[in-house]
């Protein structure tokens, strides 16, 4: 597949999409998110990729939202296209069985921070700078910052981002919990790909179990979550990667997770 807008590259099951529009901050056009969609739905497919990390080509941006160029000369038609192909894109990115890491170089503004905050986590370097601005545009947020925001960082503290469009650095975003973990500029991709290459070698029936129980359970009672973790346990003492972790552990060496169910 080659794509205009977006780099996609896979090394040893970790796929890498990079969004590659530099001269715009790879802001999201139209082509752009029909691109990612595509990918992300190639990895969705594809069983041998077993982490998706996003990040921006540019050294500038990961994504400064959506591109303002076209967004303003929507007519109702185009703009519903625009809203449908964003959210599913989104929506699959969450939904996906396994890791999505957000590498986050630059500027994470709009659209861009609500396509990191719908990955599993997000890595920044110390250059990166975080917002959401469309209320400066007279908009609100349109691919889940009203609520994706508040649920990370509590309903005041993103009232206040979102009610400013104030732009906050890395060092306040890892301090208010938006990322996991700040970096030097040149430091991100490494430290990004030794979490997915820890990640890609655990089981993939765990990983995604793990991924259900804590993102179906953050929308219900504890009650009810704690019988989805219990549901999700189930299904992995089925699986050929219990069977295999524990006897690992048990003959002292290391796990080999094939991934799948017992026969
Ligand atoms: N769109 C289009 N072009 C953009 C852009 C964007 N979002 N951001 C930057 N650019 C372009 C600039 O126009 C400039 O192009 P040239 O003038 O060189 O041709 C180039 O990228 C470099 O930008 P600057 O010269 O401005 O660079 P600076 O370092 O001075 O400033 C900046 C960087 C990121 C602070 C600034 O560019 C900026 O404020 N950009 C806009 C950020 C922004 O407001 N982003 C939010 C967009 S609104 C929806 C769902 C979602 C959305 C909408 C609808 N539905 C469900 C309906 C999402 C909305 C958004 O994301």
């Amino acid at each position: 597949m080659s794509f205009n807008n977006i780099i996609v590259e896979s090394v040893e099951g970790i796929t890498t999409i990079t969004f590659n529009r530099p001269k715009a901050l790879n802001a999201l056009n139209s082509e752009l998110l029909a691109e990612f969609a595509q990918a992300v739905e190639a990895v969705a497919n594809d069983e041998a990729v077993r982490v998706l990390v996003l990040t921006g080509a540019g050294g500038k941006a990961f994504v400064a939202g959506a591109d303002i160029t076209e967004l303003a000369k929507l007519d109702t038609l185009k703009a519903k296209v625009f809203i449908n192909r964003g959210l599913s894109v989104i929506n699959r990115l969450t939904e996906l069985p396994i890791p999505v890491i957000a590498a986050v170089n630059g500027f994470a503004l709009g659209g861009g921070l609500e396509i990191a905050m719908a990955c599993d986590f997000i890595y920044a370097s110390e250059a990166a700078a975080f917002g959401q601005p469309e209320i400066k545009l007279g908009l609100i947020p349109g691919y889940g910052g009203t609520q994706r925001l508040p649920r990370i960082i509590g309903a005041a503290r993103a009232k206040e981002l979102l009610y400013t469009g104030r732009m906050i650095k890395a060092q306040e975003a890892l301090a208010l919990g938006i990322v996991n973990r700040v970096t030097a500029p040149e430091a991100l991709m490494a430290q990004v790909m030794a979490t997915a290459r820890e990640m890609a070698g655990m089981g993939r029936v765990s990983l995604r179990a793990t991924k259900q129980a804590v993102n179906f359970g953050l929308n219900v009672d504890l009650a009810t979550g704690l019988r989805i973790e219990t549901d999700a346990f189930a299904l992995c003492m089925a699986s050929s990667d219990a069977k295999e972790g524990t006897s690992a552990f048990l003959e002292k060496r290391k796990a080999a997770f094939k991934g799948g169910l017992l026969q």
